[in-house]
């Protein structure tokens, strides 16, 4: 089943939640909250629920502004066995999604389909720019009302997924950017976006600036303190944005070793595969074209040499000197058919 129809008909006289994946990030709460809006017009009441913090600023502030309530696990008491599971902006089975007690009945996701996914009796697995793309055509599709907070919240996910429509772009995309646009609260995605770098971390983004070290257009970036994910991430991307620049490793110390986050631009380089080759024998990684994360075992690190450091560029660039670079061609299509990052390796 993938109709709408079928999905309201499957839901109705069940209790019914709405799981993100774990510490959602915009696309997934605005995916969540559209979902529960659009099934309240059908009168199926739902609880949005997930695993993990929601206080980053980007992601705070937004769920502030439209009011949306998010349940944690920890907090949901009452989900039984009979309780039915929708899961958005993820599949069950994926490191990045906590099992709960409920039946995962439906998925709506734009990440490629896990061996799991034909247990659902409802999915919706298209490969596009972000889960939000996928529920505002649902919308579109049968003509429903929106409101301005739905619209906002699902174009701000759309916006953050694609990093502004720069990765993962479909046609979808952008007839969905042209439907939301006139319905959505411009000032508030401006605030959304103003909000991505907290204040408390300016002096890490400082620091971790002077520890950037570049060898033939390949920057590492060592991460010297303890931090969010989504953080290492936002360091990744703005590093990549740095001219010559156009592969981006940067790390962070962990319990027993370092996790990744890759960025390249040039598709010669393609990030899942290079740090899934340069991690195979101290960790594991893997990813995308333009998006990877992996992690390495610090026992594993020293025995190849006490410099950590130095081990880890040679790892990563005895894979990419490998490789014949032949930099941007502006003259070139873009590949349209690049698939997009799951947010496991971000
Ligand atoms: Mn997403």
């Amino acid at each position: 089943m993938s109709r709408l129809g079928d999905l309201i008909k499957l839901l109705r006289g069940h209790r019914v939640f709405i799981q993100t994946h774990n510490f959602p990030d915009p696309d997934a709460i605005a995916s969540a909250y559209g979902l529960q809006n659009l099934l309240n017009g059908f009168d199926i009441p739902t609880t949005i629920c997930h695993h993990g913090r929601t206080e980053r600023a980007a992601t705070a502030n937004m769920i502030s502004a439209f009011g949306i309530e998010m349940t944690t696990d920890e907090e949901l008491k009452d989900m039984t066995e009979e309780d039915y599971i929708i899961n958005v902006d993820s599949q069950k089975g994926n490191a990045n999604i906590r099992e709960l007690i409920g039946q995962e009945i439906a998925c709506i996701d734009h990440h490629p389909e896990s061996e799991n996914s034909s247990e659902y009796l409802f999915k919706d697995i298209r490969i596009v720019g972000s889960c939000a793309t996928i529920i505002a055509d649902y919308y579109r599709k049968h003509q429903l009302p929106m409101k301005e907070s739905v619209a906002t919240a699902l174009l701000y996910g759309l916006k953050c997924d694609t990093n502004d429509f720069t990765r993962g772009v479909t046609q979808l995309d952008v007839d969905i950017y042209s439907y939301l646009f006139p319905k959505s609260n411009a000032s508030l995605i401006r605030y959304f976006q103003s909000g991505e770098i907290e204040y408390d971390e300016l002096n890490a983004f400082a620091d971790s600036m002077r520890n950037v070290e570049v060898f033939n257009g390949v920057a590492f970036v060592y991460l010297n303190f303890a931090c969010a994910d989504a953080f290492i991430a936002t360091i990744s991307d703005f590093v990549l944005d740095v001219n010559d620049i156009n592969f981006v490793v940067v790390y962070n110390h962990r319990d027993d070793g370092f996790k990744f986050s890759v960025r390249s631009e040039l598709d010669e380089l393609d990030a899942g595969e290079i740090i899934s080759e340069a991690l195979k024998d101290v960790g594991s990684g893997g990813g995308h074209k333009s998006m990877a994360g992996g992690y390495a075992y610090e026992d594993s690190l020293i025995g190849i040499s006490i410099d950590y450091h130095k081990t880890i560029q040679n790892l990563f660039l005895n894979v990419i000197d490998k490789i014949p670079r032949k930099g941007i061609d502006v003259n070139a299509v873009s590949n349209p058919n690049e698939v997009f990052p799951t947010d496991e390796y971000n």
